[in-house]
């Protein structure tokens, strides 16, 4: 049996392929059969432009319904599709792209204008090219192929996509996911949060993470449904749409954002049945504030890029605040001890999940690899957490230093580095701190060189042209040193709790 997710989504879509798929507010209406065919002429293009089977195809492409053609197509071709946040950088000072592309290798990468040449002489080797634009763009290629591809012959191991994550060393890793990967998770969150042809998505997320491109556009597209495609998230856009939707799935900040317009209530949510929240924790007050405001109970799950999907609140039972619920059928997830060991119901310990949503490794670091995973085959999540007597999983934190704005992962070492590195700073650490808006704000605390002054203004304005805007700390504050404990390593949480306060007292 062919494995291919395409060929799965292809199953479930094909018998109603002159359905509308995209409906693009100002724009075309793109039905299942359009998105079959430019998809099948991009995969040619891919080959044509040397693409063989397992080549990675890397994309940091504005988001558009062509991007998601090029993802099905990399699909169909049999390519390892990597899709690379909008924000990374690439110029003089900027290493942000150079790394995945070095670590990857990728065979074609797909660019935006703006960055073509840049990438074109550090990649000689690779095929680089727009999307969109005149016929050297990978859509200009495109346009002459056949809109009949027979999509490739995949095993269930072979690998889909490869998503980077940051790591605690500041070093990326690239999550290997398989179509097995894709496609069982997809399966599954079809029948949990109960898709159906009916369904109309509000999609206002990135299409270069997990939750925009894989959660969303899998559970639509396996059940022949429609999204609405909007480019980004802006709270005023999304509720002149909200009333032509049934579906709508964000990061808490999408809620919190929603909540801050005083004309979002229930007449607005009127069509919706379910609203889904994920990728960082949904505050228990946002949860109430959105019950109380609308009438509707979001529904929070919790996933990880190399896992997809792992825990759901349910669909017709009680969804509980505070709670990611019970694990998805076929996944199993653990709480342990320091010495692996497991923790009864309401003792905090370390999650560990096992099943066939889990990846199958970082590239090219099976060392890195052996560490994440136990010998019985869990993968160890970096999060804390307890199973509550009733089943559902409760997250209590992270044992991984890490901080998650607005949905985005920002791994403080990486910034340290940065900021290390500036003339005038002597040594920095970076936390997340509460943030109504982001969840967390990146803010920094540094320790200048003696006799130099370094302003918050100079080093915010050098991160910014050195890494993405959302890694850059939206606060810097100055010390004289830092707080450290009797083994010298620094005490984040007692920064934490300092700058939280300070925080909490300029917002009131
Ligand atoms: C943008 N900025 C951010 C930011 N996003 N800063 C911190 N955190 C973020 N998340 C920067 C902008 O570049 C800009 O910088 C400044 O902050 C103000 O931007 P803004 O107008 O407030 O941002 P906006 O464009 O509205 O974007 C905010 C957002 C967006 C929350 C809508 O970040 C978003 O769509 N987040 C969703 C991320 C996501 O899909 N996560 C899923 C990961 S998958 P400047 O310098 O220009 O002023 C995963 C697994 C799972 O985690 O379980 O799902
Ligand atoms: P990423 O590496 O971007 O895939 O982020 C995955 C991380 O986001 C997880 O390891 C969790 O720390 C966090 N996360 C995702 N969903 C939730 C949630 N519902 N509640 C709390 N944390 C979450």
């Amino acid at each position: 049996m062919n494995a291919n997710l395409y060929g799965l989504l292809h199953d479930h879509f094909a018998e109603h392929a002159e359905q509308p798929c995209l409906l693009i507010p100002g724009g075309p209406v793109i039905h299942y059969d359009d998105l079959d065919s430019t998809s099948a002429r991009i995969a040619h293009a891919l080959l044509a432009a040397g693409c063989k089977i397992g080549d990675r195809v890397a994309v940091q492409v504005d988001k558009s319904w062509e991007a998601l053609a090029l993802y099905l197509a990399s699909l169909r071709a049999g390519l390892v599709y990597l899709p690379l946040n909008t924000g990374y950088q690439v110029s003089e000072n900027a290493n942000e792209l150079p790394y995945f592309f070095d670590d990857a290798d990728p065979a074609v990468i797909v660019c935006r204008n703006d960055t073509l040449d840049a990438i074109t002489s550090l990649r000689p080797h690779a095929a680089v090219m727009t999307l969109h634009g005149d016929s050297g763009s990978l859509l200009g290629q495109a346009a002459d192929k056949s809109e009949v591809f027979d999509t490739v012959h995949s095993r269930p191991g072979d690998l889909a996509a490869i998503l980077y994550t940051s790591g605690t060393t500041g070093r990326s890793k690239g999550a290997m996911l398989t179509h097995r990967n894709l496609g069982s998770n997809a399966l599954t969150l079809v029948e949990q949060w109960g898709f159906t042809r009916g369904d109309v998505l509000l999609h206002s997320l990135p299409i270069y993470h997990v939750h925009g491109l894989f959660v969303a556009c899998h559970c639509v597209m396996l059940c022949g449904g429609r999204m609405l495609w909007l480019p980004k998230f802006d709270a005023k856009t999304v509720i002149a749409h909200l009333p032509q939707a049934t579906v709508m799935m964000g990061v808490p900040t999408f809620y919190t954002r929603l909540l801050a317009e005083p004309d979002f209530g229930p007449e607005v949510c009127k069509t919706i049945r379910l609203f889904v929240s994920g990728s960082a924790p949904l505050l228990p007050d946002t949860f109430k504030a959105f019950k109380a405001r609308t009438g509707h109970v979001i529904l929070e799950r919790y996933g990880m890029t190399e896992t997809g999907m792992n825990t759901s609140n349910p669909l017709v039972e009680e969804r509980i605040a505070g709670t990611v619920g019970p694990p998805l059928p076929g996944v199993s997830v653990r709480i342990v001890g320091p010495e692996g060991a497991p923790c009864a119901a309401g003792v905090v310990g370390a999650i560990e999940v096992k099943g066939p949503n889990v990846f199958v490794g970082y590239w090219r670091m099976p060392e890195k690899t052996g560490e994440e995973f136990t010998a019985d085959g869990y993968f160890r999540t970096g999060d804390l957490g307890e199973m509550l007597p009733n089943g559902y999983l409760r997250i209590v934190g992270r044992a991984k230093d890490m901080i998650i704005s607005g949905g985005l992962n920002v791994y403080p070492k990486e910034i340290e580095e940065k900021i290390d590195s500036l003339s005038g700073v002597c040594e920095s650490a970076v936390i997340g701190v509460p943030d109504a808006d982001l969840g967390e704000a990146v803010t920094a605390i540094v320790v200048p060189e003696p006799g130099t002054s370094p302003s918050e203004a100079e080093i915010i304005s050098t991160l910014k042209s050195e890494i993405a805007a959302f890694k850059v700390p939206k606060r810097v504050h100055f010390v004289d040193d830092l707080p450290r404990n009797a083994m010298g390593k620094i005490e984040k949480s007692v920064l934490r709790r300092r700058y939280s306060a300070e925080n909490q007292d300029v917002s009131r």
